[in-house]
């Protein structure tokens, strides 16, 4: 399938994939979402990228999922697109690699959502963030109900999603839903320098350590120290593992092999 809506670029170990329909600040139709299934299907399986960055173009992250192809939606069609959605960004969040949101823009609504189905979140200063369903008489329905709370707290993903109230990147900074604001010059070059770091390390261990993160937030603390206990284990059985520390021990640089 060709992308038109997509731009996906490679830079060494890592993949940038940028939301690129300008004219409609980037939201959200059902060819997005059928495009970020194939390109998220091909990042997981592309062993040569050990990072993910998602943008988008122009003054938007994602202004949302397209209201005006919600609008005459029937049920059955928004159950679908809503399986859909659900689909992919449960993808994105279970890749195992991990996955930077640099929101360049607005993030509002089903943008607010992909961003925090993210493993992190930078944002530029110009960014804004909310959940504005409620005005258009529906609820967050990309996990915005789930996500949130578990990032910012009950009281507060309350308070902003009962009022689709819209916040700016500072905000978003204090309550904790994103990692860092920076200027948006300096956006995609801190976002590439963290990803590229993350790249840098043992890539089994990196996707252990997410899986391990994941589950824990899950379930109760017992079940995932054990299940930390069971991906610790995993390691020893990795080439990558010998190679760390046998670098550290002779002191010098490592070369982790994926394996
Ligand atoms: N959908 C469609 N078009 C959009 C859009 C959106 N979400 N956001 C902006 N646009 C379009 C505008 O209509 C406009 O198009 P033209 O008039 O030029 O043709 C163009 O983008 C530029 O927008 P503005 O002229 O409005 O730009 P401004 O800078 O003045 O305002 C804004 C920017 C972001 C404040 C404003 O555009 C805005 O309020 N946009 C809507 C934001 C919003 O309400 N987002 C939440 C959408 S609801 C589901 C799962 C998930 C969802 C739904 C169902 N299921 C499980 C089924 C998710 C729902 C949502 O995300």
């Amino acid at each position: 399938m060709e992308l038109k809506n997509i731009i996906l670029e490679k830079e060494c170990k890592i993949a940038i994939v940028t939301i690129n329909r300008p004219k409609a600040l980037n939201s959200i139709n059902s060819e997005i979402l059928k495009e970020l299934d194939i390109v998220i299907d091909e990042l997981c399986e592309d062993k040569e990228i050990l990072a993910v960055i998602l943008t988008g173009t122009g003054k938007a992250f994602v202004a949302g999922a397209d209201i005006s192809e919600m609008e005459n939606l029937n049920s059955d069609e928004g159950r679908r697109f809503g399986i859909l959605g659900n689909k992919v960004f449960r993808m994105l969040e279970n890749m195992g690699k991990p996955v930077i949101a640099a929101v360049n823009g607005f993030a509002l609504g089903g943008g607010c959502e992909l961003s925090m189905a993210c493993d992190i979140r930078i944002a530029s200063s110009k960014a804004k963030f909310g959940q504005p369903e409620v005005g258009l008489g529906i609820t967050p329905g990309f996990g915005g109900t789930q996500r949130l709370p578990r990032l910012v707290g009950e009281g507060m993903a309350k308070e902003l999603i009962f009022s689709g109230k819209v916040i700016d990147a500072q905000e978003a900074l204090r309550i904790g839903l994103v990692n860092k604001v920076v200027e948006p010059e300096q956006l995609m070059d801190e976002v590439k320098t963290l990803a590229n770091t993350m790249a840098a390390q043992a890539p089994i261990a990196v996707k252990l350590s997410k899986a391990a993160i994941s589950r824990g937030m899950q379930c109760d603390i017992d079940s995932g120290i054990s299940y930390e206990a069971e991906v610790f284990a995993q390691c020893f059985s990795t080439e990558d593992q010998k190679e760390g520390m046998a670098a550290f021990i002779d002191k010098r640089d490592k070369c982790f092999k994926n394996r």
